[in-house]
């Protein structure tokens, strides 16, 4: 199932190429330049508008496509220029997020598995992985938590221990409220619980460049570690659709196809129902037309029938009256 999508998915992908493509696609480029003595490398990942080209562009001084309106943005693996932090130099990989409008998760996940891969293999690994996630969201929708699934699948739980939950968009949000949700993701394993049990940092990102530089400093003193997916594909030489995250993904789509047969099924009864519901309605109606029709003619026959007998029902003297004037 998930090959055969897949196999569609990069089709689709080779044929369309959305937005703000051109900018991803010169700076793409970048990423084969990329070099060990670069120093750190920090990947960006997480929903599509989750702020992750902000971030990168905030702490880079770089200047990258940012999304204005509901459309995503980011369509390609972006590498930001190199910048000093400390004595330290930071190359931050800006990534399309999942739940893109213009990609599937599988093409995404495809995006994000080949650039992976392709660094692992030529020794460059990632001192730290971002997820970012907006606190403003009302709730951690099916969509999110699906997201954050994947990305799990895609980092495993060795690596956790170098990814930094970050979670953004503080100031759009009532303090107490962003609090209260910060506690919520925290204390529920179908949310970040399950990463920060394992070493996941969870942290909060302000929109500034301060804040931007503190995250990262919390990668400085930490050891470059692969990815789960990075091993299973070059290591262990799996296919992308039998790794942990294109299983997971595989698992994800099969629901809601699940989904999607289900809603069908209750639209379908929903029709059917409003069918036949009409179709009472309207065999009512006839039989009550077919009820006035009859009575008009019993009408109209009990008028001819006076008209020829117009003595008929009187009696005595006044039936004889009558009859003596109709002679
Ligand atoms: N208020 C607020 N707005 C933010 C923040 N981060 C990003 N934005 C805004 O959110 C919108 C989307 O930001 P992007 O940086 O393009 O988001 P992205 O995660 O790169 O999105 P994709 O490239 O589509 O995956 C832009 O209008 C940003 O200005 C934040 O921390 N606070
Ligand atoms: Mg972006």
């Amino acid at each position: 199932m998930f090959t055969a999508i897949l196999k569609f998915v990069l089709l689709y992908h080779a044929l369309l190429q959305p937005g703000c493509s051109g900018w991803s696609k010169g700076i793409h480029a970048a990423a084969s330049d990329l070099n060990e003595k670069s120093g750190l490398a920090i990947a960006v990942m997480g929903p599509t508008g989750s702020g992750k080209t902000t971030f990168v562009n905030l702490a880079s001084g770089s200047n990258m496509h940012v999304g204005m309106g509901l459309q995503s943005c980011t369509s390609a693996i972006q590498v930001a220029p190199p910048f000093a932090l400390d004595d330290r130099q930071v190359t931050l990989i800006d990534t399309p997020g999942f739940d893109d409008t213009a990609k599937s998760d599988a093409q995404i996940l495809e995006i994000l598995a080949t650039h992976l891969s392709q660094e692992y293999q030529a020794g460059r690994r990632l001192s730290g992985v971002i997820y970012l996630h907006r606190i403003s969201d009302v709730r951690m929708s099916g969509i999110s938590m699906r997201t954050f699934r994947i990305f799990r699948q895609l980092c495993g739980d060795t690596a956790m221990t170098n990814v930094a939950m970050v979670t953004t968009f503080w100031e759009s949000v009532d303090k107490a409220v962003a609090e209260a949700r910060e506690k919520e993701l925290v204390g529920q394993h179908t949310f970040f619980k399950h990463a920060v049990d394992r070493g996941a940092q969870l942290l909060r990102h302000n929109d500034t460049i301060e804040s931007a530089h503190a995250i990262i400093r919390g990668f400085l003193g930490g050891s470059p570690k692969p990815l789960l997916i990075q091993e299973q594909i070059v290591d262990q030489q799996m296919r992308l659709a039998d790794t942990s995250a294109g299983a997971e993904l595989d698992r994800e789509m099969l629901e809601q196809i699940e989904d999607h047969g289900q809603e069908k099924r209750i639209l379908q009864e929903e029709a059917e129902e409003e069918i036949r519901e009409r179709e009472e309605q309207a065999r009512q109606k006839a039989e009550a037309d077919m009820a006035r029709h009859h009575e008009e003619v019993a009408r109209h026959q009990r008028e001819i029938a006076r008209l020829q007998h117009p003595c008929r029902g009187r009696r005595g003297m006044r039936r004889v009256a009558c009859e003596l004037r109709e002679l």
